[in-house]
């Protein structure tokens, strides 16, 4: 079974494209068995009626926050909640952003990449063919940098997109560390430096983990940017030290 989880905060216009992409995807790829999951985090523009508006069509479930909680939250919620319904270890846990700007197409070689014996396969901007469109050259250059402060501060076999939110999982992995740490503990960031959090802490397991090419379009993305780039930024570097610190101390 494969689960695929979407934080979403005011999505409305990108959900249609993205779940239509996602089923044409999936099916025409022979993968039948999956559980599309929005969490909806508090948004205001009707986020949730499209997805309810769309649960006929594609194996689709809702669950709301009570409001804007962030996506570190959304995300521990989500993560959380399929980790339970998952009942096998080789299940596939899929973490992807909402917008539109990740093709679902890829989910296909994630999942191969798994079966083939990888616990954490992450859709890596690094990576030969990887592709961006409509993204800023100020936004590639710090993606850039954090990849390499990354890949120099906590080198990990397999790893140069520490950042990108679109990822799959063994569940056995995500349980395990779940059992392990506990879900405040694999995501404790509050901010968008929640993708790198869930890394670094996996790192305790020792994943197997590996890179397919990410083809990230910005381009189909509708509405502007939710990110805010410099608290990311700060939260991202403070959290980088402190890990760092700790490991030393
Ligand atoms: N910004 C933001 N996104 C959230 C929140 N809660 C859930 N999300 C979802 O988290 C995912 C990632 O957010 P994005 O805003 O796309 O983050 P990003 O891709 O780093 O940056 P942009 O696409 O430039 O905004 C999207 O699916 C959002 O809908 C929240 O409180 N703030
Ligand atoms: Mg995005």
């Amino acid at each position: 079974m494969i689960y695929i989880v979407l934080p979403a905060w005011n999505e409305a216009a990108n959900l249609p494209a993205l779940l239509r992409n996602m089923k044409e995807s999936l099916e025409e790829a022979g993968l039948t068995e999956y559980l599309v999951v929005v969490i909806d985090d508090g948004s205001t523009d009707g986020t949730a009626a499209v997805v309810t508006s769309l649960s006929p069509d594609l194996p689709v479930t809702l669950r709301e926050n009570e409001r804007n909680l962030g996506l570190a939250e959304t995300l521990k919620r989500g993560l959380t909640w399929v980790v339970g319904l998952s009942r096998d270890d080789d299940d596939i846990i899929v973490t992807m952003d909402a917008d539109n700007t990740h093709t679902p197409g890829l989910i296909f070689r994630m999942v191969q990449a798994v079966r083939e014996g990888n616990d954490v396969v992450i859709a890596s901007r690094y990576r030969y063919g990887a592709r961006v469109r409509g993204v800023s050259a100020s936004r590639r250059l710090l993606s850039l940098g954090a990849s390499w402060l990354f890949r120099v501060v906590f080198p990990m076999w397999g790893v140069r997109d520490y950042t990108s939110g679109f990822r799959g999982y063994r569940a056995g992995l995500l349980r395990r560390a779940f059992q392990e740490l506990g879900p405040d503990r694999i995501i404790s960031e509050r901010g968008f430096a929640c993708m790198v959090d869930i890394l670094l802490k996996l790192r305790e397991f020792d994943p197997l983990v590996t890179e397919v090419p990410l083809i990230l379009r910005y381009d189909q993305k509708k509405g502007a940017s939710k990110m805010h780039v410099g608290r990311t930024v700060r939260e991202t570097l403070y959290l980088m030290v402190r890990r760092r610190l700790r490991l030393k101390g």
